[in-house]
């Protein structure tokens, strides 16, 4: 039994409970973990402050933990087969999938490692004589971190090496779907010598041992990523205590394809933008905007790709998508495509579970495209969040822009032309967090993640990343001491 790793020990279940983990692919059993409940959480919350007060980890020299930092990399490079094979065990996604984002994870690891000793603060002018003014960054305390299903280990790195960066405590809670990876990869910070109490980790559902990370009065800040309604009660729960919150929730992606695009070029990736992990993704390019010159064609090109997206188990090289996370996510994508269906919208491929045999056990569902979608319809506005295309016409660049951002969400968007100026033109209209332009999905360690709108609070990844997790003082010192004689 797999269990959960609190104040440097790891336990089970105060309550003795177990959760079954399932594979996607075929709703075998592939692990009994730990289920936490409030009691855990609270032990696991009391080490993380304890780890935090006492000063060991916060008063360590940066270039210290980023040392430490840079050994989770090492390890994770080290152990990468293993942790892949888990990943698409849990989640179904392909081994390519999930290699590329362990070479991802180790590279969060090692930037953020490396930015540990690079910020000394700064000396500012101070208008008053005969005193000294600095600016520093500390960490902001004890951080509750809830990840989702999507990317289980990708979104956890995201979380866990800023914060152990910039000196913080923490505990983390992955999906109680899909929390292998990061049981394995707490062996590893346990490995690479982080001090007990540092980072731990709870098991159990979010709306017990999430909600109570969210709520309670003994943790400064919570980072979560998962779906609107879930975020919206992990802010007005960290509203208890003000805590700090950052929220990526996701996005309705729209990618823009002008006239003049390298057609091959924006075909194919407009395929990936869409399908890849099954379309489980909060940048998926969900919303696809075609210029009405090219909009038969590219429909065209579209749709005979995809009647030939070969489904299968995420261990076979063959397999160009997994299955959905779960049961109850494949319905509520079946949901949507009964929407788009009443909602006038023409399904021109896919829209059903597919026949073949050996695809029987897991959550599959056809890649499916509807076209001749209207900006006021539920399947375009809403983040469907599976293998779901709409497909919008548009005439002129103004009609584009106003299209794109006519969503609530705001987290990315794509646009494709030769025009250089039009795409930059574009760009800077686009009400988003990130925007491509010839391309889709690109992210770095190096460049900030995060939405406008409801797509969240907040930036994960590049320096905006690390600074999520620092409170900034201002120390004043006044070097010649006087009376003020005010009061006399
Ligand atoms: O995620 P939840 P769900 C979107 C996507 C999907 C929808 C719902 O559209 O269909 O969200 O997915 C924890 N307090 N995204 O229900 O509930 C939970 O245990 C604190 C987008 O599976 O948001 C898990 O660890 N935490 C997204 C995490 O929240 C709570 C990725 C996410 O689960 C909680 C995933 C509570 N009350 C889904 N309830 C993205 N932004 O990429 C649950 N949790």
């Amino acid at each position: 039994m797999t269990k959960m790793y609190i104040n440097g020990q790891w336990v089970a279940a105060a309550s003795g409970c177990t959760r079954t983990i399932i594979n996607p692919f075929n709703q075998e059993s592939i692990a009994e973990v730990a289920e936490g409940n409030e009691t855990d959480t609270q032990l696991a919350i009391d080490a993380a402050r304890e780890a935090f007060d006492k000063g060991g980890w916060r008063h360590m020299p940066g270039s210290e933990r980023g040392k430490l930092v840079l050994k989770i990399a090492e390890l994770i490079e080290r152990d990468q087969q293993e942790l892949a094979e888990l990943e698409t065990l849990d989640t179904g996604k392909t081994m390519t999938e999930s290699l590329a984002d362990m070479a991802d994870i180790a590279e969060v690891f090692r930037y953020y490692g490396g930015l540990a000793d690079k910020d000394g603060g700064e000396v500012i002018e101070s208008p008053i004589p005969e005193s000294r003014s600095k600016v520093v960054r500390e960490p902001v305390g004890v951080c509750g971190q809830i990840t989702p299903w999507n990317y289980p280990l990708l979104q956890g790195s995201w979380k866990l090496a800023p914060a152990l960066a910039a000196g913080n405590t923490l505990i983390i809670k992955p999906s109680e779907i899909t929390p292998l990876t990061t049981i394995k990869v707490t062996e590893l910070i346990e490995e690479a010598g982080i001090p007990e109490g540092v980072v731990n980790l709870v098991l159990g559902s979010g709306a017990e041992t999430g909600q109570i990370l969210a709520e309670s009065h003994s943790v400064d800040l919570i980072s979560f990523t998962g779906g609107i309604e879930t975020g919206r009660k992990v802010m007005t729960a960290a509203a208890e205590n003000f805590k700090k919150i950052a929220l990526e929730l996701g996005g309705k992606n729209p990618n823009i394809v002008f006239a003049d695009a390298d057609f091959e070029t924006a075909v194919d990736q407009a395929m990936n933008a869409i399908f890849f992990h099954a379309g489980q993704v909060c940048s998926a390019g969900a919303r696809l905007l075609v210029q009405e010159e090219l909009y038969d064609d590219f429909v065209e090109a579209l749709v005979e790709r995809t009647r030939h997206i070969k489904l299968g188990s995420g261990f076979d090289d063959t397999t160009q998508s997994g299955p959905l996370i779960s049961k109850e996510h494949r319905e509520k994508v079946e949901r949507y495509i009964e929407v788009g269906v009443d909602e006038g919208a023409d399904l021109v491929v896919g829209g059903k579970r597919p026949q073949a045999e050996e695809l029987q056990s897991g959550f599959f569902l056809e890649p499916t495209i509807f076209t001749n979608c209207q900006p006021s319809m539920r399947i375009v506005q809403e983040e469907t969040f599976g293998p779901l295309l709409t497909v919008e016409r548009f005439n002129t660049e103004e009609e584009a822009v106003q299209t794109a951002n006519d969503s609530k969400y705001g987290l990315a968007g794509a646009v494709w032309t030769t025009d250089i100026r039009k795409a930059e033109r574009v760009a800077s209209e686009l009400r988003m967090g990130t925007v491509w332009i010839n391309d889709f999905h690109p992210y770095f360690a190096q460049a900030p993640w995060g939405g406008y709108k409801s797509s969240g609070i907040g930036r994960e990844l590049g320096k905006q990343g690390l600074e999520e997790y620092t409170e900034v003082k201002h120390v004043f010192e006044n070097t010649n001491p006087a009376p003020l004689n005010w009061f006399k």
